[in-house]
Parts: structure tokens; sequence; C-alpha cells
């Protein structure tokens, strides 16, 4: 089977703009799921509301389409009923660190055995470009239009020190790794978070001077360092640019976890 075999063919064409970045993050947790030889009736996936959060309903497996920044409150109560399924949260920047906020730390305190994959485009894309906690300072949105003033959220940290066991962020620029990253997530018991960077044309590229799909996707290559390399640079005491995406591993350990049958 392929990871086109998991794809809902009588959904398509899907409802994303063009160029956007979420079906290749789709594609590459499609791609993870099937790489750990996961059967479809043993497989949910579930998510909140957003443009990222239609994911599920192009996935030919049971799944939960909920209501905004509770898909984890829904996938911890699926955890909680039934140990042996297999369960994949899709959400949103908006939906998972805004509304969904206290959901997402007490997910990662709890350890809930889920694979949680966010589609960070820093924006609300659904509803028109509006302000999200990872708009970066300076961007433009459209609650923003003199450029964000306000820090951003990085939901890795966040992760990190809330307790999730396995962490890591890539970006829709660097599929490979974030395919290896979300497999890493599925076999990991506990709490995996993945955070994926991704374009959004529509609602952010055309606001933030990237004229073009691909320059967005450019950006994504040129201006990320891995985590590790970072830290080492701080440790010298050395300035880690504040543009820079730092991807990778941020955390991978074994605290106890919630849902996993003894
Ligand atoms: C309770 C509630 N509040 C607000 C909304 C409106 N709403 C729909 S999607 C969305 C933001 C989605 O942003 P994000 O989660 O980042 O997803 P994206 O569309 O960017 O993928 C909002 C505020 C809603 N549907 N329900
Ligand atoms: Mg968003």
């Amino acid at each position: 089977m392929s990871s086109e075999a998991w794809l809902r063919q009588d959904r398509l064409p899907h409802i994303f703009c063009a160029g956007c970045g979420n079906g290749t993050v789709i594609n590459c947790t499609l791609s993870a799921v099937e790489e750990m030889g996961w059967r479809r009736e043993d497989t949910v996936f579930v998510s909140g509301i957003g443009c990222s959060s239609r994911a599920p309903g192009y996935i030919a497996t049971d799944s939960l389409h909920t209501t905004h920044g509770r898909a984890l409150a829904f996938a911890t109560g699926i955890r909680l009923a039934n140990p042996d399924l297999h369960i994949v949260v899709f959400t949103g920047d908006g939906d998972l660190a805004a509304i969904g906020g206290n959901h997402f730390i007490h997910a990662c305190r709890r350890n809930i055995d889920i694979t949680v994959v966010c589609m960070n485009n820093m924006i609300y894309g659904m509803t028109g470009g509006q302000g999200s906690p990872t708009t970066p300072i300076g961007a433009l949105s459209t609650t923003t239009p003199y450029g964000s003033g306000e820090p951003a959220f990085d939901l890795c940290e966040l992760a990190a020190a809330a307790g999730a066991n396995y962490v890591a962020r890539w970006t829709s620029y660097h599929v490979h790794e974030l395919t290896r990253a979300i497999l890493t997530g599925l076999e990991t018991p506990g709490l995996s978070f993945i955070e994926a960077r991704v374009q959004c044309p529509t609602n952010y590229g055309r606001r933030n001077r990237f004229r073009q799909v691909t320059d967005q996707i450019e950006y994504f290559r040129s201006h990320t360092m891995l985590v590790a390399k970072a830290e080492r640079m701080k440790e010298r005491g050395e300035q880690v640019p504040a543009d820079m995406i730092l991807a990778g591993e941020f955390v991978r350990r074994n605290r106890p976890a919630l849902g996993v049958r003894p």
C-alpha cells in the first residue's frame, strides 16, 4: 500500500489554496503512518477547526473534525477509551496555541499517548489572515497592519517545557526530515509534538513580501538552523540571529505516559 491509499480520492480536489503547504505535511504524515505498517481500521485522525484541520477529511480512516481548539481534548477521550488505537492530531497554530492553548499544555503535562502535527503558517489562515500566537514580531496580518508588536510563542519550547516525550520542528521545505520526525513521533509512547512551518501564500506570504510561493519555501531553506547548533552558539556566547527557524529535535525522553497499555 502506498501513502496514496490512505487518501479519500472521492474528496479530491481539495479546498487548499494553490501553493498551500498543508498538502506537503499531510503527505509526509501519511508516508510515516504507512511506514509504521498501521491498519486503517486501527488509526484515527483528529483535528479542530482551520484550514490545517481540514486534513482528516481527506484521509480514509475514521476521524473526528471537532470544535476550534478542542482537538486534543477529543483525542484524550479517544485514547482513554481505547488504548489500542493509533491517534494522530492535525492542528493549526491558532487552533493549538490560541483558543486551544490550555489543552495543549495539559496534554503535554499528562504526556497523553498521541502524536500531534501542527501546521504552523503563523496566521489564522481560514478566517482571512488574522495574527496568531506564532505571528513573528514585525509580520503583517489583518490584525497587525503595522507589524506584530508581540513576541511569538515557540511551540516546541512550550511542548518541551510542559512535558511532551518527543518534540521536533521542520518546515515544508524539509520533507525527508519532517517525515522522519513524524515517524519518530509515531514510534514514541507519550505525547509527540511535531511542528511543521508551512507557507500560506494567500494570507501570509502576499502580505509579507513573499511574492511567489517558492520565495517562502526558499526562506525556510535559508533561515533554518539546527537547534543543536544554536545551543552550541549560545554556549559560546554567540548571538543566534532572531529570524532563524530552529529545527530538529528539541526533546526525546521517556517520561511516564498516559493511555499506554501497561
Ligand atoms: C469557537 C470558535 N471561535 C472562532 C472560530 C473562527 N475560526 C475558524 S478557524 C480560526 C483560526 C484558524 O487558525 P489556525 O488554527 O492557525 O488554522 P489555519 O486556518 O491557519 O490552518 C478561527 C478563529 C471558530 N470556528 N470557533
Ligand atoms: Mg494557522
